[in-house]
């Protein structure tokens, strides 16, 4: 974003098409494009391309188009005739034939000063819609039932058994984001009926496919009514996806029934009902280290500055309303995802402002970094340290385990120099380790320029890695041995720990 919006304050023209054309007029003419009689034939001019047959009723649209195209070689009469219209030589024009920046290089202060704010806010405004808490009605399908009045006879094989119904199961995958895109009714087929001499048809499972990192609870009846009269539902934990492909059965099926075949004395055993289920989905989005801070902290411009997830960065507060989760890659294929929050106010613990909402999907972080504005440009009357101290207190309070989680605190906009950032930065780290007693690592950077992030990163790799706290190289054939994901609740904590890397790499890290 930086780039572009340097390269627009630079070439008010718009610089990427600036370059591209200049890159495409150092290409010989041979290397046209097999499109190239395009313009030709837009302008009404014969294959040979000789431009020139509409005379002067071409509007400067078209003298744009023309110059842009005569580049690529269509003729060396309508290139300099473009030339000349676009009003100089190619190198001073963009490929819209608008002036360039002819002078001397700008310097740094000249383009930090012809910025605006609209160059440095990202778009788009409008956040795809998210939804992380789902209530669902789930039916199985019920077993078929076996044709009445039967002939029994052994020689006449039917109607014997009728279909299962069709269960459904919640199955964890990638692909899916949220619970935006699932129905709140769900309900799988019936199994089919035996009919003539034929058993009926098993029907299909329904598998509903949910984001991971999903919490399953079941909705029981508690015996009690509302003074309306309304029973009122509990929820009770059922099982987590939290790994891709995960798989859990919700709801049962119907057995098909039974024809007289089987029972030669009876009538037939009916189709038994598909079970039926109140569940509540919640989503705790996977992630390694959650960015957790005050409004217009700077935590969407940091995220976008580390990896590619690019949303929303704005001066108003609040503009970041949902989670957003951003990777970083290293080269040796350790993954760490980052988790960009919407803005806490104090009593966030309380759900204040949905705080509870927000803090969700900290659970299943590994490790938190408190983002706040060192710059101090919103509350130059607020203490730097008080408000670390009221991120971490609200992160504990909602849930104690973050407590034991490593934290940092990343200081933002740190290239606002005239407003103290640095000597805020400076004191903090002492306060820190005089208030806390532990070293808490304190990092400062500027998302807007680009500054201090490899540090950031290195931070926060050596809190959730404190084992492989810097980049090794591996042997490519070796497989990658990973710690099974942080999720620090639920039944899978005691999972047995994956057997140790192989000697080599060891030795190889050890190098
Ligand atoms: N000078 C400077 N401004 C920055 C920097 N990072 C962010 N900003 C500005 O700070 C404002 C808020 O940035 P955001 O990234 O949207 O802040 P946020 O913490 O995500 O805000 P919410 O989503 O509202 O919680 C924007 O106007 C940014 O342009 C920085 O490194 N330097
Ligand atoms: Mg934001």
């Amino acid at each position: 974003m930086l780039r572009a919006s340097l390269a627009s304050a630079a070439f008010p023209c718009g610089g990427r098409r600036a370059l591209g054309a200049r890159s495409r007029a150092a290409l010989p003419p041979t290397e046209a494009p097999p499109d190239v009689g395009v313009p030709a034939r837009r302008f009404g001019s014969s294959g040979s391309g000789s431009g020139s047959g509409n005379g002067g009723r071409r509007d400067s649209g078209e003298q744009a188009v023309l110059s842009e195209w005569g580049a690529w070689g269509m003729g060396e009469n309508t290139a300099a005739q473009a030339q000349e219209a676009a009003g100089g030589p190619e190198h001073t024009r963009g490929a819209r034939g608008f002036p360039l920046h002819a002078g001397p290089e700008p310097t740094a202060r000249e383009v930090v000063e012809a910025l605006n704010i609209a160059d440095v806010e990202s778009y788009p405004r409008f956040q795809k819609p998210f939804s992380d808490r789902l209530r669902i009605d789930v039916k199985a399908g019920n077993g078929g039932n076996p044709a009445p009045m039967a002939v029994r006879s052994p020689s006449i094989k039917g109607p014997g058994y009728a279909g299962n119904g069709g269960s459904v199961f919640l199955k964890a995958s990638r692909q899916i984001e949220s619970f935006i895109d699932i129905k709140q009714s769900i309900r799988a087929q019936d199994g089919e009926d035996g009919h003539g001499t034929h058993r009926g048809k098993h029907s299909d499972d329904l598998c509903v496919q949910v984001p991971v990192g999903t919490i399953v609870r079941e909705r029981v009846y508690s015996g009690y009514r509302t003074v309306e009269g309304r029973r009122i539902f509990l929820p009770q934990f059922r099982y987590q996806l939290i790994r891709h492909d995960d798989t859990f059965l919700v709801a049962q099926g119907g057995t098909g029934g039974l024809g007289p075949h089987s029972f030669k004395k009876g009538d037939g055993r009916r189709g038994t009902p598909g079970e039926r289920k109140r569940l509540e989905l919640e989503l705790r989005l996977l992630n390694d280290c959650a960015f957790v801070g005050l409004p217009n902290a700077g935590k969407t411009a940091l995220l976008a500055a580390l990896s590619r997830a690019h949303t929303r960065i704005g001066p108003e507060e609040f503009s970041t309303t949902r989670p957003h989760v951003g990777t970083i890659l290293f080269r040796d294929r350790l993954e760490i995802r980052l988790c960009d929050l919407p803005g806490l106010k104090p009593g966030a613990h309380a759900d204040k402002l949905m705080g509870r909402r927000i803090l969700r999907h900290t659970y299943r972080s590994r490790a938190l970094a408190l983002i706040v504005d060192v710059a101090r440009g919103e509350r130059p009357e607020t203490d730097v340290l008080e408000e670390v101290k009221m991120l971490h207190e609200e992160a504990c309070l909602f849930d104690p385990l973050n407590r034991e989680k490593p934290w940092m605190v990343v200081g933002t906009k740190c290239d606002a120099l005239h407003k103290d950032p640095l000597f805020h930065l400076d004191s903090l780290h002492f306060r820190l380790r005089a208030h806390y007693g532990v070293e808490v690592p304190v990092v400062g950077c500027s998302a807007r320029f680009g500054l201090g992030l490899t540090r950031v990163v290195q931070t926060i790799r050596r809190l959730i890695y404190p084992d492989q706290p810097d980049v090794v190289n591996r042997v490519p054939a070796q497989p990658y041995v990973a710690r099974p994901p942080g999720v620090l609740h639920g039944p899978l904590q005691d999972a047995p720990a994956l057997p140790p890397p192989p000697l080599d790499t060891l030795r190889l890290a050890a190098r």
